[in-house]
Parts: C-alpha cells; sequence; structure tokens
C-alpha cells in the first residue's frame, strides 16, 4: 500500500517527463506539416493499429503568410496570434483530430513556439493565416494581445538587437533570434498568454508539449509558464496528469547553456545522439558501430529519463538548425533504417520518428537552395492530402518514414520489449554488432564491408522466430529470413553485405 502510494505521488510529480502514452505504446511520430484531417485518418488506419503512441504535430497556432519565398514550412515558426488556424487546419478540424487519435489512443503533442512572435522584417497588415491584423515594426499583435512592452528589446544588449554570439548567455535568451521579435517571458502578462494558449490546448485533449527554441528563454521563464498549466483532460488521461514536456535545447556541447538547465521543467531534445549515430552508421571520423556498446550516458548524452532521441528532425534533415552533415535522413534510406532501426532497439530516452515530404533539394556550394519549400501543395497554396498507395506506402510527395516496414515494425519492436535490459552485446570489433532486450527481443547489423555469420547467444526461449525487417509474420507464416533459436538460447545469423537491409531483428511477438 505504502510504496503504490509513493509511486502514484511520484508518478504525478513526475508527470512532465512522461510521454503520457497508453501502456506498452513508446515512440512519438513527426507529421511534419501534416494537415489535421489527415492526421486524424492516421491515428485511426494506421497509428494506433501499429502501437504508435502519439504525434509530434506542426505549431497550429495562426503564423505570418510569406511570400518571398512562396510559403516555405518555416513561416509557421512564426506566430501572429494563438488562434488555431493554420495550413494545417482550422479549430473544428483540430479538435476533431485530437478526440479521435485519443479515442484509438495516439496523443497529440504541440509543438509550441513561444518564445517569439514573427520576424522583424514581416511588415504589417492581415496577411496571416486566419486574417488578424498585426504590425511587426511596432510590436503589435491586436489579436493576442502583445504590445511593444511584451518584447525584450530593452534588455537585449547586441548591437543588432539579433543573437550574434551564442557564448553569450543573455543574448542568446534575450536578443532576437534570426530576427523573431522576443517575448518578454519575464512579464505576467505574456506568461498569462502563452498560459491560456497552452491551457486551451490542454482542454481540447492535447497530452504535452514540443517547447520550440528552449534554449532562448531562462529556464525559470519556462517554469514560471508551466507552473500555471492545468492537468490533463481526464476524459482521456488519469486526474492529476501533467502535460508531457520536451525542449528543444541545442546543446552540442560547444556552448555554454546546457541541456541539463531545463530538467526542472521536462525533458530535452539530446541533439548529441542523431549527430553522433549518423557518424557512426557512415563510419566518419573512425568510427565504427562496435563503439555503440556504451550509447547513451556513455557517450555524454543527458540522461535517459530526461532524453528525447531522434535520428533526424525537420530543421536538420535540410541544414537548419544543429548536426551537421552526418545527419542521417530518407535521403540516404539504407543507412537511415539501419540508424532508426538501432535507436528504436536501444533503450535511451523517449524515441521520435521523423515523417517528412520530399522536396527538391538541389545543392549549390554544398547549400540545399530548395531548403526552404514547403509541404505538397495544390495550385491556390493548400497542402496536399496524404494519399495511400495500394502497397501502404503514401503519394504527393508524403515520404511517411513511420509506414517504411523497417521502421514500423522497430517501433513495434519496441513496445514488445519495453522495460526490459540491454543485454548480450556482442561486436566483431568493427561495424558487426548485436543485442537483445532480455528475453523479448534481439537485434544483429553488418555494416561491414563482408558478410557476416555468427552464432550468437539471444537470450530469447527457444523457436523459430521471423525477422521483421526482411518481411514479417504474417498469420502463421513468415514473409521473411527465419531464425531458429535453440535451447540454450543461441542462435545462427548470416548477413550479407549488400543485402538490401543489413540487419535483423526478432522478438516474442514474432515467434512462429
Ligand atoms: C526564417 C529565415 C531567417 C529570418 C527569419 C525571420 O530563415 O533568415 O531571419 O525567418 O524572418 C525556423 C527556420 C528558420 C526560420 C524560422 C522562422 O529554421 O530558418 O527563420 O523558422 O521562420 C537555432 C535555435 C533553434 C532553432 C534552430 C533553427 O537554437 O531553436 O536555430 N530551431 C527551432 C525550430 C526551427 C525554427 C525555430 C526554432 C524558430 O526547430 O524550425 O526556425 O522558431 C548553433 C546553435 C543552435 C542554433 C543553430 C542554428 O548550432 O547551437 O542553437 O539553432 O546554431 O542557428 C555546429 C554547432 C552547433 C551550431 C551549428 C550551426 O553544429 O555545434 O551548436 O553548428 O551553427
Amino acid at each position: 500500500m505504502g510504496i503504490y502510494f509513493l509511486l502514484l505521488v511520484v508518478g504525478l510529480c513526475w508527470g512532465q517527463y512522461n510521454p503520457n502514452t497508453v501502456p506498452k505504446r513508446t515512440s512519438i511520430v513527426h507529421l511534419f506539416e501534416w494537415r489535421w484531417q489527415d492526421i486524424a485518418e492516421e491515428c485511426e488506419r494506421y497509428l494506433a493499429p501499429n502501437g504508435f503512441g502519439g504525434v509530434q504535430i506542426s505549431p497550429p497556432n495562426e503564423n505570418v503568410i510569406i511570400t518571398d519565398p512562396q510559403q516555405p514550412w518555416w513561416e509557421r515558426y512564426q506566430p501572429i496570434s494563438y488562434k488555431i488556424c493554420s495550413r494545417s487546419g482550422n479549430e473544428e478540424e483540430f479538435k476533431d483530430m485530437v478526440k479521435r487519435c485519443n479515442n484509438v489512443g495516439v496523443h497529440i503533442y504541440v509543438d509550441a513556439v513561444i518564445n517569439h512572435m514573427c520576424g522583424a522584417n514581416a511588415g504589417a497588415g492581415d496577411h496571416a493565416t486566419c486574417g488578424s491584423y498585426f504590425n511587426a515594426k511596432t510590436e503589435d499583435f491586436p489579436a493576442v494581445p502583445y504590445s511593444g512592452r511584451d518584447f525584450n528589446d530593452h534588455k537585449c544588449k547586441s548591437r543588432s538587437g539579433n543573437i550574434e554570439d551564442y557564448h553569450d548567455i543573455s543574448q542568446v535568451r534575450d536578443c532576437r533570434l534570426v530576427s523573431l521579435l522576443d517575448l518578454a517571458l519575464d512579464r505576467e502578462h505574456v506568461r498569462s498568454r502563452v498560459a491560456a494558449y497552452l491551457n486551451r490546448l490542454i482542454g481540447l485533449g492535447v497530452a504535452g508539449f514540443r517547447i520550440d527554441a528552449a534554449k532562448h528563454m531562462w529556464p525559470a521563464d519556462v517554469k514560471a509558464i508551466l507552473d500555471k498549466l492545468e492537468d490533463l483532460n481526464t476524459q482521456w488521461f488519469p486526474a492529476g496528469t501533467k502535460p508531457f514536456i520536451y525542449q528543444e535545447v541545442i546543446d552540442l556541447g560547444g556552448e555554454p547553456i546546457k541541456g541539463s538547465e531545463y530538467f526542472g521543467n521536462g525533458r530535452v531534445t539530446e541533439f548529441k545522439y542523431g549527430a553522433k549515430l549518423g557518424t557512426v552508421i557512415r563510419k566518419w571520423n573512425g568510427e565504427k558501430m562496435a563503439y555503440l556498446k556504451n550509447w547513451g550516458e556513455g557517450w555524454g548524452f543527458v540522461p535517459s529519463d530526461r532524453a528525447l532521441v531522434f535520428v533526424d528532425n525537420h530543421d536538420n534533415q535540410r541544414g537548419h538548425g544543429a548536426g551537421g552533415a552526418s545527419i542521417l535522413t530518407f535521403w540516404d534510406a539504407r543507412l537511415y533504417k539501419m540508424a532508426v532501426g538501432f535507436m528504436l532497439a536501444h533503450p535511451y530516452g523517449v524515441t521520435r520518428v521523423m515523417s517528412s515530404f520530399r522536396w527538391p533539394r538541389y545543392f549549390q556550394n554544398g547549400k540545399d537552395v530548395n531548403d526552404w519549400y514547403g509541404p505538397p501543395s495544390n495550385a491556390d497554396g493548400s497542402t496536399k492530402t496524404v494519399t495511400i498507395n495500394p502497397d501502404t506506402t503514401c503519394g504527393n510527395d508524403w515520404v511517411c518514414e513511420h509506414r517504411w516496414r523497417q521502421i514500423r515494425n522497430m517501433v513495434v519492436f519496441r513496445n514488445v520489449v519495453d522495460g526490459e535490459p540491454f543485454s548480450n552485446w556482442w561486436d566483431n570489433g568493427s561495424n558487426q554488432v548485436a543485442f537483445g532486450r532480455g528475453n523479448k527481443g534481439f537485434i544483429i547489423f553488418n555494416n561491414d564491408d563482408w558478410s557476416l555469420n555468427v552464432s550468437l547467444q539471444t537470450g530469447l526461449p527457444a523457436g523459430t522466430y521471423c525477422d521483421v525487417i526482411s518481411g514479417q509474420k504474417e498469420d502463421d507464416l513468415c514473409t521473411a529470413v527465419e531464425v531458429h533459436v535453440a535451447a540454450d538460447g543461441m542462435a545462427n545469423f548470416l548477413i550479407g553485405n549488400e543485402d538490401q537491409d543489413p540487419f535483423i531483428a526478432i522478438h516474442v511477438d514474432a515467434k512462429l
């Protein structure tokens, strides 16, 4: 009794670290730029049946409309008001999405852009997604309302008013990030407007927030806002559940601001994870998969229970943000699947899967000049719907990495092995590695330039298992490689270095 009470209390107090997913659903997918209607359908037709825990959505609030370039994806990071009104849909559609997703046990995480409003050069008028009037020059946003005194100009000490030096902590937090009008989050008025926005979303049933540009806010200001948040809607969540919080803090180790400063508020995005994993899987800088044996805190990452991890995100998949050239994306599909497979098999962190749209990538002098392209859109600028092909992949230039068999099946793998320890590590000293998750699952990679043929202890009960990478178990048949685990847990694995996907994963739910 006592211990349960303690666990309950701890559970409530620490709710902001818990993704609030339903039991045995462990991963979030970022459906970048999707329309609310498409997300609602995806929850019902795909995410729930395949064990996805939740969806990170693009910012739902009203934003500026930019015409040069023509409606870039990043205009959504320039708020004009907190009306729920964007290229993804209106408030009715938003409500419908949250309800339908929650009803099938898939939760919604909102990308909360609260550090700033639009860019200083956004002009004046009503060119915003809901038609609200604003004036960037006079810092007037009557639809919130915010006015000049709600911004940080008087506090910023840089010459341009923008962040010029990431080694100057107060510049990073009090000046404008790429000229975006920086909100004075120490003001009660601003805090209460932001909290009212987030509370409205909580009331509609969202499960948590990605806090955009958290590094550019003082941790105590973020806390003051979070302290005003209500518990999650009891229609779908137990009474007393706090929203899940993950803060976008880019800390690759070279700057004074540390991710750990934000632990009191919730989790942080661990950007070293994707940057390092990309380097290892690409075999750059002398890295090899054998070194992944102590992956996680051993690599200087934040503690696992404070980390939100991903192979790529909407910024660094196109050269924005941080991580650099090592970041793997759908453009490097073969290596990407291995990286995502490794991430989903490994116990570290809360995992987020990226789901992208294709754009006409075009490099000039090492930079993608089309990195601004918005989502697939119709002639009138509206976002194209996500169509589903007969083979379950997506049409209309939606990439839908989360529907790739290898990735989707590894999302299931992570659910099956949830709570099991990292076990039975093996490596060949090079790029052939394997590990298990207790007696529930086992995965093995061959990223060397020669084939792999080895007998290993899997930790699994005896039987025949169906590889979930080269195919999967369908009814009682296996469409893939079969792995025979002997009574002592040993199994033999063969992986050619030129196999389409040079890794094999088996788990107890894919036993024949
Ligand atoms: C757009 C235009 C701008 C224009 C502005 C206003 O592109 O030219 O001035 O409008 O008119 C997104 C886009 C921006 C866009 C913005 C608003 O990415 O291009 O600006 O919408 O429309 C920093 C922040 C981080 C931020 C990231 C992009 O710290 O918070 O930049 N990410 C989020 C969102 C993102 C969004 C915003 C924030 C704004 O995910 O989509 O922007 O709401 C260093 C720092 C990082 C810093 C990077 C990039 O990283 O550490 O904190 O990220 O620089 O500036 C090595 C280092 C690494 C370093 C990196 C790059 O890897 O180790 O630390 O190099 O130098």
